[in-house]
């Protein structure tokens, strides 16, 4: 693959779109940004739905590839969630694919396997094929995408990282995100190397830093090149002092996915 120079970053508008705004042309490449919000600062940043099939298409032509952002980022309805994360990822695969679009690094989450048990100490990591186990219709939606992406992959020569965000932040907040936070820097790095790798055809990968209390494997990330710099620990102290130690009787605790997995459902769903 040439290293791709041109890339469409959707959800530019967004918590994670802001920090990877801000850091990615570092590593060389032209964002062309798209929102169905304004992007603060930007005037020519594209202002569209991912359901505005002729906006999307033409927000795609010309670029070598596409992170794809944009989306309902929690749980929320299920109309909310099919029009937004279903329709409109598929929406923009099919722009991709009639563009002649090559490769998609695309949001996963944790979330479409949210229901997963978080290893104890001397278990083994969880692998990247652990089995789909969304913890909410948001994340059901992530699993939806994955297998999008492994049938345009398959089909049509569409190559996509899908990158199973873990908590992408400034800092992590939460004793649980000591586990799985990956901060903006190594967000960044893993996103150029997803975007520069050779022959990925379909790949996964978990997107955290190099955390001391790591959950889950990196092997896949660190194929495609990634080097994580960052670790949680540092965070660890005050975290721990401020909420306690992890609950072995809370599922909330125990389970990858955090809280999402016991919230109750949103009405209307
Ligand atoms: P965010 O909610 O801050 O940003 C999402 C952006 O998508 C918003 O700017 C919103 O306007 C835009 N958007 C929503 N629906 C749209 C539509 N129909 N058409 C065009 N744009 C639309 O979410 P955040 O935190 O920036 O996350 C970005 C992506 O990464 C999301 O797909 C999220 O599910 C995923 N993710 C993020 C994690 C994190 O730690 N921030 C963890 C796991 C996954
Ligand atoms: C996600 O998928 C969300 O988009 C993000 O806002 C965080 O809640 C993150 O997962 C997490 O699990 O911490």
């Amino acid at each position: 693959m040439t290293a791709p120079r041109t890339v469409l970053l959707t959800g530019a508008a967004g918590g994670l779109g802001t920090l990877m705004r801000g850091l990615l042309p570092a590593y060389g490449y032209d964002l062309r940004l798209f929102d169905l919000v304004p992007v603060d600062g930007t005037p020519d940043a594209i202002t569209a739905d991912l359901n505005d099939r002729e906006a999307l298409r033409e927000a795609v032509r010309g670029v070598d590839a596409v992170i794809h952002l944009a989306g309902i980022s929690l749980e929320s309805t299920f109309d909310r969630i099919l029009r937004a994360n279903i329709e409109g990822t598929y929406h923009l695969y099919e722009a991709a694919r009639e563009e002649g679009v090559r490769r998609i690094v695309s949001a996963s989450s944790n979330h479409a396997v949210g229901h997963t048990p978080r290893p104890l100490p001397g278990d083994p990591l969880i692998p990247v094929d652990t089995p789909h186990r969304p913890d909410t219709l948001y994340g059901l939606s992530k699993c939806f995408g994955e297998d999008l992406a492994q049938l345009y992959w398959d089909k049509h020569g569409v190559e996509t990282v899908s990158v199973r965000i873990g908590s992408c932040f400034p800092e992590p907040t939460s004793v649980r995100m000591l586990s799985v936070w990956m901060s903006p820097g190594d967000g960044a790095r893993l996103f150029h190397a997803a975007l520069t790798a050779e022959a990925v055809g379909h790949t996964v990968v978990h997107g955290s830093s190099a955390n001391t209390r790591l959950w889950w494997d990196l092997t896949s990330a660190r194929a495609l090149g990634y080097a994580p710099q960052d670790d949680s620990e540092p965070y660890a102290a005050k975290l721990i002092a401020e909420h306690g130690e992890l609950d072995p009787d809370n599922p909330a605790h125990t389970r990858l996915g955090g809280h999402f997995v016991t919230d109750p459902p949103i009405w209307p769903h």
